[in-house]
């Protein structure tokens, strides 16, 4: 099976590339990725001889017609990911997430290739935080920033053309992803990186957020389980039920490094900050017979922080760039 997989540099990508080949030696792969600031071509310096790696935009059809009709399967995480990004300058958001994936589409629409499009449960909007229904497949769309609306039309796009064009195509909406390769500007990765450099972690507001966490492999090997076995039209929503509030991610951080657990600096809330997000994943557990393997999250957070504190190189240059970023955002 010959996969092409957009944004394979990113965070979410680069681990879908390591765990097919760990898992899937069958499988060969063809990474496309324009190496923004979020690409990271270091993320698979491991791998480099083991897949073919093309630098270019998803928006590029000369570059991405070719790719797609040598592939079996196209799986597309390459997005512009980063909501505090997206207030900033909601620009790249629409060339990158609508018309990146219209392109890619019209070319799997053409060529007869099926596709597999990886979005977020932020399309759904937030829940209060004791509404006890989750997000299911037929919650409506009610994106909040301009990150999540551009994924929401990403997704319609989708459905639109599978309905209209009778293209092969799944949809996956997952929850917050965290583990290695994460770049530090996401909310984990940059307390993490601010307790090695001895910096108190940064919470948006009361830090009373809901996030349902779920460890990236565990998000990959339910990617797969859909590529194989998923039905052709649908939507499957991937969470592993790993809600915790912001403030509580942030203590269990200061566990960890050996910190108290009030060293941390309460900042400035993200404008319009969605409150809740909850996966209700059953169909993917009972009709495709996904099980999450990580379920302590203590554990995968320990993991993560041994990692970050392991490759310091990889995500050192990035980090006072982000800072920098987030110090002007909030000037
Ligand atoms: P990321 O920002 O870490 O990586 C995005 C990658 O896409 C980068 O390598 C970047 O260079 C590449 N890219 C960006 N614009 C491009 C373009 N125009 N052409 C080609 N490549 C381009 O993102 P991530 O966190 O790995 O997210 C991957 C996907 O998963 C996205 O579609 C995102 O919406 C979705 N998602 C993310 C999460 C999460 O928690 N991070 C949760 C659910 C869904
Ligand atoms: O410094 C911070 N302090 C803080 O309290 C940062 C960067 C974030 N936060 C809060 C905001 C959120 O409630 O932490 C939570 C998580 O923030 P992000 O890592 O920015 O993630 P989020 O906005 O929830 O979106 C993520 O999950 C869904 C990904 O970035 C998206 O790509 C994905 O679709």
């Amino acid at each position: 099976m010959r996969v092409l997989v957009t944004g394979g540099a990113g965070f979410i990508g680069s681990n879908f590339v390591h765990w097919t080949l760990a898992h899937r030696p069958e499988v060969s792969i063809t990474v496309l990725d324009a190496l923004t600031y979020a690409g990271n071509r270091s993320s698979l310096a491991s791998v480099e001889d083991r897949i073919t790696f093309v630098e270019g935009r998803i928006e590029d059809a000369v570059v991405v017609d070719p790719l797609v009709a040598e592939a079996d399967v196209v799986i597309h995480f390459a997005a512009e990911s980063h909501n505090d990004n997206s207030l900033a300058d909601p620009a790249p958001f629409i060339q990158t997430n609508l018309i990146g994936t219209f392109t890619l589409l019209e070319a799997v629409r053409k060529h007869g290739v099926r596709y597999h499009h990886i979005s977020t449960d932020e399309v759904y909007g937030d829940l209060e935080l004791d509404d006890p229904h989750k997000f299911t497949e037929s919650t409506p769309y009610n994106p909040s920033s301009p990150y999540s609306s551009t994924k929401a039309g990403s997704d319609l796009l989708v459905r639109a053309w599978a309905r209209s064009f009778g293209i092969h195509a799944t949809i996956s909406n997952c929850s917050n992803n965290y583990g290695n390769f994460q770049h530090v500007e996401k909310f984990i990765p940059r307390q993490i990186t601010n307790l090695i450099d001895g910096v108190r972690p940064k919470l948006y507001g009361a830090g009373l957020n809901v996030r349902d966490w779920i460890h990236v492999d565990d998000h990959n090997s339910a990617v797969w389980a859909i590529i194989d076995r998923g039905e052709i039209g649908r939507t499957y929503l991937i969470g592993s039920d790993g809600e915790k509030n912001n403030l509580d991610v942030v203590t269990t951080l200061l566990r960890i490094f050996g910190r108290a657990e009030d060293d941390f600096d309460h900042v400035q809330d993200r404008p319009g900050h969605d409150l809740r997000y909850a996966i209700d994943s059953t169909p993917l557990q009972t009709e495709l017979g996904w099980t999450p393997q990580y379920t302590n999250f203590e554990q995968g957070l320990t993991d993560t922080v041994n990692w970050y504190r392991e490759n310091e190189a990889w995500w050192r240059a990035d980090k006072a760039a982000t800072e920098a970023k987030y110090q002007a955002s909030a000037s």
